[in-house]
């Protein structure tokens, strides 16, 4: 008997979005045979591999590839769908483990319901939601971002300089290799017009890639002063969006968690946010508690932590998921 297709999560584990799914596989009861977990390892750039960019031509953690069910008949070769955006990765996971019965365990508690139960709640989460996804407040953006050369500098010797320089270097390669290989010919040996087109679409890929990242390879790699002036500049506006964009959660979150009493989605997507926030800025400061260093890195645009996104933050740290997922240190 053949097996029944199972979904696979590509993660990474010091990926901001990629916990946001391992958060909800633990909330949801998802047994660690249920879902196939594959690595991308985007310090070593990986997520830039041909073979990745097929799955998720955006290239980023996390992608669900999930089987099409009305495709799984014995016949049939199953069909697969790659969903690469995290909150419908979450709505994914929530829906398809809503009772116990699916692992077929019928004595396992059942999984609770993590989507907003009313019109008023969807509203509220789906606002939550978009507010840390914003890319004003980019949680990636501000671990290589510096607000001066001396914070520059230290990011240079540690992982962000790591970072930027394998992405760097991984792109330049794989945009070499396109440039002297030429299309995959098909089984005849006749140029195949669809790996040709495959190609160029790649070529293109790896151009505009590199063009995005050229802010921070010119300020990190080449030591631009322009470039470091432009980053600085963009490190302190973003550091001041994140205060605003606190303020703006300290008027919507419920509490004690984002829309309430019960863990909810939206809560799946700001303890990851926070999470990478607090480890930055722990780094800034040297202080151990994330929150007061966020605060202090905050406190010199005005910005602050406010008592319902901290109680929202100290209530989920003390849960299981939030263990699994951070035990080795905040991301
Ligand atoms: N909008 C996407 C963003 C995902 C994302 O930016 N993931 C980061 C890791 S947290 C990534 O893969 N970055 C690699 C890159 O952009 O090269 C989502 O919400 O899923």
């Amino acid at each position: 008997m053949s097996e029944v297709p199972k979904a696979t999560l590509y993660t990474f584990d010091g990926s901001v979005w990629a916990s946001a799914p391992r958060l909800a596989l633990v909330e949801k009861g998802y047994a660690s045979s249920d879902i196939d977990i594959k690595t991308v390892d985007l310090v070593k750039a990986e997520n830039f591999d041909p073979s990745y960019l097929r799955i998720n031509s955006k290239g980023t953690v996390p992608t669900l590839v999930v089987p099409l069910l009305e495709t799984t008949s014995a016949e049939v070769a199953t069909k697969f769908r790659a969903i690469t955006d995290t909150k419908a990765i979450l709505e994914f996971l929530d829906k398809s483990r809503r009772a116990s019965a699916v692992s077929g365990d019928e004595a396992a508690a059942p999984a609770p319901i993590l989507a907003p139960a009313t019109i008023e709640g969807k509203a509220v989460s789906d606002e939550i939601i978009r507010l840390v996804h914003d890319a004003s407040v980019d949680p990636n953006f501000l671990l290589l971002g510096a607000r001066s050369e001396a914070e520059l500098n230290a990011a240079k010797g540690g992982l962000p300089g790591t970072f930027v320089t394998n992405r760097n270097n991984a792109l330049l390669a794989h945009a070499r290799e396109l440039e002297s290989g030429s299309a995959s010919k098909a089984f005849d040996g006749s140029a195949n017009p669809k790996s040709s087109a495959i190609h160029e679409n790649l070529k293109k890929w790896y151009a505009n890639k590199i063009e995005s990242q050229a802010l921070l390879t010119s300020a990190y790699v080449n030591g631009d002063a322009a470039a470091i002036a432009q980053l600085t500049q963009a490190t302190t506006a973003g550091w001041k969006a994140v205060g605003e964009t606190l303020a703006k959660l300290e008027t919507v979150v419920q509490g004690p968690f984002a829309l309430g009493d019960q863990i909810s989605l939206a809560d799946l997507h700001v303890i990851p946010w926070l999470a990478r926030l607090g480890a930055v800025a722990t780094g800034l400061t040297g202080d151990k508690d994330p929150l007061a260093s966020l605060n202090a890195v905050l406190g010199a645009s005005g910005g602050k932590v406010g008592e319902k996104v901290r109680g929202l933050w100290t209530n989920f740290s003390e849960r299981p998921s939030f263990k699994t997922v951070y035990g080795d240190g905040l991301h």
